[in-house]
C-alpha cells in the first residue's frame, strides 16, 4: 500500500518538530532520480573536491544533469497533497533553484556539527533586545521555513532532538559545534574508523538526540529551529534531496527578520574586531 496521510501526523510534527512521510516517492520515480543522482554525486566530487558533501542548487547544473525527475518530484501529487494536509495552503515543497543533493564524502568521515538552522550564524553573545523580540515572533511560526531531507538511497546521517524546536532556550549540553574543526577534518593521527566512532559519539552524547533512519523514498520534514546535525560516512552512497517547504503567501516579518539578524551579526563581528585592537 502506498503512503497515506493520517491526521495524527499533524500533532506529531507540531510536537516533535520532525516527521517522515514513509515511502511517499513511488519506485518508478526513484529509478529516474537515481540515474541523475548518481551523475550529480560524481559531478559534486569532480567540481567541489572529494570531501564535498553537497551539490546545490541543482538548477545550476542543467547542462550536465537531466532535471526532469527532480521536476517530477516537485510536481508529485502525493507530496503536494501531504504537505497541504500537514500545513494548509499555500506551501511548496520543491524548488530547483534551492534544492541540493547531500552526498557522501569520499576520503574521510565528516560531521556538520550540532546547530539550529535559523540562528546558526547568530551566537548567543550577539543577542540584543531587538533580535530577541523579533526571534520570538518567528520562532513558533510554521511559515518560517521547514527543512526537507528526501532520501534517494537509505540514509541514517541525520540526528534530531525531538521537541527542541519548541524551546527558544537551550538545555544543559545543547551547544552548537558547527565551528569545531576536528569534526570537519579528523586530526592526522585519527584513522577513519576512529573518526567515525568519535563523530558518532558526538551525535549520541547530545541530550535526547535521536538518529533518523530514512528508507529510500522517505521524505523527512523538520523545523529549522530544532537542534539537529548531519554525520557523514564515506562507504555508503548518499543522495538525499535537501530543500525547504516554503510558505508562498505574504508575511509581515520575513524581510524584517533577515535584516535584524544581519544587523546583529554585523554588530557582533565589529565588536569582536574592536575588542582585539
Ligand atoms: O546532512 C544533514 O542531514 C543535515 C544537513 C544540515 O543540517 C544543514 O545543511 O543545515
Ligand atoms: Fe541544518
Amino acid at each position: 500500500m502506498g503512503f497515506q496521510f493520517k491526521s495524527e501526523m499533524i500533532d506529531q510534527y507540531l510536537s516533535q518538530g520532525y516527521l517522515v512521510f514513509r515511502g511517499i516517492i513511488p519506485p518508478v520515480l526513484m529509478t529516474d532520480l537515481r540515474v541523475e543522482a548518481d551523475k550529480a554525486r560524481r559531478l559534486a566530487h569532480q567540481l567541489n573536491g572529494a570531501q564535498t558533501q553537497r551539490i546545490q542548487p541543482l538548477s545550476n547544473y542543467a547542462d550536465d544533469l537531466n532535471l526532469s525527475p527532480f521536476e517530477d518530484y516537485t510536481n508529485l501529487p502525493e507530496l503536494k497533497d501531504a504537505i497541504q494536509k500537514l500545513l494548509g495552503h499555500p506551501y511548496t515543497h520543491g524548488h530547483l533553484d534551492i534544492m541540493g543533493l547531500l552526498v557522501e564524502p569520499v576520503n574521510h568521515p565528516w560531521h556538520i556539527g550540532w546547530h539550529r538552522d535559523g540562528v546558526v550564524e547568530v551566537p548567543p553573545e550577539a543577542y540584543d533586545d531587538e533580535i530577541k523580540k523579533e526571534l520570538s515572533s518567528v520562532w513558533h511560526d510554521l511559515r518560517h521555513y521547514n527543512q526537507v531531507n528526501c532520501a534517494i538511497y537509505a540514509d541514517s546521517c541525520t540526528w534530531f532532538v525531538p521537541g527542541s524546536h519548541l524551546r527558544q532556550f537551550d538545555l544543559p549540553g545543547e551547544r552548537q559545534t558547527t565551528h569545531q574543526a576536528n569534526l570537519r577534518k579528523p586530526p592526522a593521527e585519527m584513522s577513519n574508523a576512529q573518526a567515525e566512532r568519535y563523530y558518532l559519539d558526538h551525535c549520541r552524547s547530545f541530550p535526547s538526540a535521536v538518529q533518523v533512519h530514512l528508507g529510500p523514498g522517505d521524505f523527512m520534514i523538520y523545523r529549522n529551529l530544532g537542534w539537529h546535525t548531519g554525520n557523514y560516512i564515506t562507504y555508503q552512497p548518499r543522495a538525499t534531496i535537501h530543500d525547504i517547504v516554503r510558505y508562498e503567501g505574504k508575511t509581515s516579518w520575513r524581510n524584517r527578520w533577515q535584516e535584524i539578524k544581519h544587523k546583529a551579526v554585523t554588530r557582533w563581528k565589529e565588536q569582536k574586531t574592536e575588542n582585539k585592537k
